[in-house]
């Protein structure tokens, strides 16, 4: 069963909208689309956080409370969700709230005895923290606290740090690194697949990379920040970066990771509906979340991978 999880919270990013994604979502029919392809899915609606003093910055961390109430709330549901034995797909909101979600998945991976890894699809490498990032928003933060740097608040909702080591993730599309973010990463041996990279190797070698060492019987968390496409495809984000990935070749890679078969919980997040009035974006969105979970996927990478050899 896919458990939709709404978290309509924009605290961590740049501007304010991304709070309107899981009613965007659930318009573009998110659920419907999943059932059409023959998933079980229950939306267990939005989730809300207790009113906290607003738009305080704590040591360089923008809306601090907003995010960390967020994210504790994200967490809770994201942890009953797995415990009941469901593919939480929370449905952000900025991407700050990862840093709920993945704590709760690295949680139940240590319960269980499970191999855990992330892919982080993203134009953004969300590695800073208060000390590297230029802005002090959150959602270009939460791999660090995952990775156990930042507030013992943010570092420790899985109840032990670090919930995450880099070696467990997997960041593709990336594009736009701050420059002190930059250092964190290479001392931090964050492995990455940039959109330079990605254009070099190809897909389908960069897919190869990215999925080469997944062992059956790990679960693999699936973090999809909108903002990994080309804003060409996919307008409706608070921070677009030219350059992206484009339709066809981001639906491979959501074929591909499905093809795994271990796929085990979702993150769709940085969805910003007063970016793209026309709604495609939102529309694109939940279609490429078909593709992610769509139980019969021989089919999609037979299709995919026919595109992907034509392609070169
Ligand atoms: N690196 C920039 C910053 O820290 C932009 C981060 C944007 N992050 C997201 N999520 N939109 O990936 O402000
Ligand atoms: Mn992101
Ligand atoms: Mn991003
Ligand atoms: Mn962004």
């Amino acid at each position: 069963m896919i458990s939709l999880i709404g978290a309509p919270c924009d605290a961590g990013a740049n501007m304010a909208g991304a709070a309107l994604g899981p009613c965007a979502l659930r318009r573009a029919g998110v659920q419907q689309g999943l059932q059409k392809i023959g998933c079980k899915v229950i939306d267990r609606g939005d989730l809300k956080i207790p009113t906290s003093e607003p738009h305080v910055e704590v040591q360089g961390y923008r809306n601090f409370h907003e995010v960390l109430a967020w994210n504790r709330a994200v967490y809770a549901a994201v942890a009953d969700a797995l415990n009941v034995g469901d593919i939480p797909v929370l449905l952000g909101g900025d991407h700050s709230l990862a840093m709920g979600s993945i704590s709760a998945v690295a949680a139940n991976c240590q319960r269980q005895n499970k191999e855990l890894r992330v892919l982080w699809l993203d134009a953004h490498a969300d590695f800073n923290t208060a000390n590297t990032s230029i802005t002090g928003n959150m959602h270009g933060m939460p791999l660090t606290a995952l990775c156990g740097q930042g507030p013992s608040e943010l570092t420790e909702l899985a109840g032990f740090a670090p919930a995450l080591r880099a070696s467990q993730i997997r960041l593709l599309g990336v594009r736009s690194v701050d420059p002190e973010e930059r250092r964190a990463v290479r001392r931090a041996a964050l492995p990455m697949l940039t959109m330079r990279h990605i254009q070099g190797r190809g897909i389908i070698q960069a897919m190869n990379i990215a999925l080469s060492d997944i062992e059956p019987g790990t679960h693999l968390h699936v973090s999809f920040d909108v903002d990994c496409l080309d804003p060409l495809v996919l307008p409706g984000v608070s921070t677009p970066e030219d350059g992206g990935l484009q339709l066809d070749s981001l639906r491979y890679c959501m074929a591909r990771i499905a093809q795994t078969g271990c796929v085990g919980s979702v993150d769709l997040v940085e969805l910003n509906p007063a970016a793209d009035p026309t709604g495609s974006s939102a529309q694109r969105a939940v279609e490429l979340l078909t593709v992610l979970l769509n139980p019969h996927w021989e089919r999609h990478v037979q299709r995919s991978f026919d595109w992907a050899e034509h392609a070169g």
